[in-house]
């Protein structure tokens, strides 16, 4: 038991590993994701925000809009770095860029989302499927213990 104290820890704080952004078209992703992303008009997009715990996604629920472009901060207020994924999502938007402290990647699509300790990271999208997905945090044992929640796209 006095081990398992030990690496526990060890093993929540590991592989959340890089960002998986894509300038090629991932298989079953959205083939028009460039062209939705540039269409869009991106004066006011709308503004999500979801604050990142040990162990939780808050809110847990998420509402986007079918074709309204969109603004996701994602604030990790823990110790330990998180990540945001959607496997069932993330090939239904069409990206328009990631950005995080010193960096911006302009592509159209994303596979992950890595959100390191302390810091905050934007994506930038259109929803272009309507539906209900499910995310989570991909690092080992996160969904586990609650890191996960639902994605709505809506009219
Ligand atoms: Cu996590």
């Amino acid at each position: 038991m006095k081990r398992f104290a030990v690496i526990l820890p060890l093993l929540l704080a590991a592989c959340a590993g890089e960002d998986q952004i894509s300038r090629y078209q991932p298989r079953g992703y959205l083939a028009e994701a460039s062209e939705l992303s540039n269409q869009a008009d991106w004066s006011a997009p709308d503004v999500v925000e979801v604050t990142l715990v040990n162990h939780a996604f808050v809110p847990d629920e998420l509402t986007f809009h079918r074709n309204r472009p969109t603004r996701l901060v994602l604030r990790n207020q823990s110790t330990s770095d998180h990540t945001f994924v959607s496997e069932q999502w993330f090939p239904t938007i069409a990206v328009r860029q990631l950005v995080g402290r010193d960096v911006t990647a302009t592509t159209p699509w994303v596979e992950k989302v890595v959100i390191p300790a302390g810091e905050t990271k934007e994506l930038w999208f259109v929803p272009a499927r309507y539906g209900a997905y499910t995310f989570e945090c991909t690092v080992p044992g996160h969904s586990l213990l609650g890191m996960k929640g639902v994605v709505n796209v809506v009219q």
